[in-house]
């Protein structure tokens, strides 16, 4: 990296993550969307896996995103916007793999993020987060195939790493075989803990570089 684009880097994540995200709405149906954003970035797993902590530790705003100990309680499709940041919004999605609303409740729920993610042209980019310490569950390996059907750009998250202590390489390494034996393109998963902060310089760095990957993506083909 050029120390001017570093600096420049670093003076926009100081901007950006530093304060004033704001909780700007929420879905619970595609219908209750708002319209489209330049860059939406969702962040999606399993409930329970550290989506709201994430974004929270991401934004260094600790009660930005609710995050809880009781699986499946956040329910709604919710976009996170900061004003100086305008085209950004960080999008906590309902987690999957727990149903305790009850099975329609959770049918429909799954249904519209499906929805959300396979039509919403704003998604460059999608955080999926897994629990390095349970590897991937079949749940995961459906919302997988899901975002290899539809096309979606995503990156796997590992979270908590800082519950995993010495066995972390082994986890990772493991996980990673995984990954790689469903046959997928993926890039190299990005180990982090919102308690510890590792990782989230990386994951801010990632946000930095997406308007430039993508306006020289469709420049260059144009
Ligand atoms: N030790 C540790 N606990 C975490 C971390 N991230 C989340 N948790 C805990 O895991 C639980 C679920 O987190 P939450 O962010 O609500 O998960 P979500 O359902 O995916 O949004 C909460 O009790 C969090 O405090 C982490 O990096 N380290
Ligand atoms: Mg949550």
């Amino acid at each position: 990296m050029t120390g001017e684009r570093a600096a420049g880097q670093e003076a926009w994540v100081r901007k950006c993550f530093s304060g004033g995200w704001r909780f700007e709405s929420a879905a619970l149906a595609t219908s209750d969307l708002p319209s489209e954003g330049r860059y939406e970035v969702p962040f999606w797993g399993r409930s329970n896996v550290g989506k709201s902590s994430l974004i929270n530790a991401l934004t260094r705003q600790r009660y930005l995103a609710r995050s809880s100990r009781t699986a499946g309680r956040t329910q709604q499709i919710i976009f996170f916007s900061h004003p100086e940041v305008g085209h950004f919004r960080l999008v906590d999605l309902p987690g999957y793999g727990y149903n305790q609303s009850g099975k329609t409740l959770g049918r429909r729920f799954g249904r519209s993020v499906i929805d959300y993610l396979s039509t919403r042209r704003a998604i460059h980019l999608l955080f999926l987060l897994i629990d390095p310490r349970r590897g991937l569950r079949p749940h995961d390996c459906e919302m997988l195939d899901v975002m290899d059907r539809y096309g979606l750009a995503y990156r796997c998250v590992a979270t908590k790493a800082d519950k995993i202590g010495d066995a972390l390489e082994e986890r990772m390494a493991a996980l990673e075989q995984e990954l790689a034996s469903r046959g997928a393109y993926h890039q190299e998963v990005l180990c982090t803990s919102a308690t510890s902060g590792l990782g989230l310089e990386a994951m801010r760095g990632m946000l930095f570089d997406l308007p430039r990957i993508y306006d020289a993506a469709s420049a260059g083909s144009l």
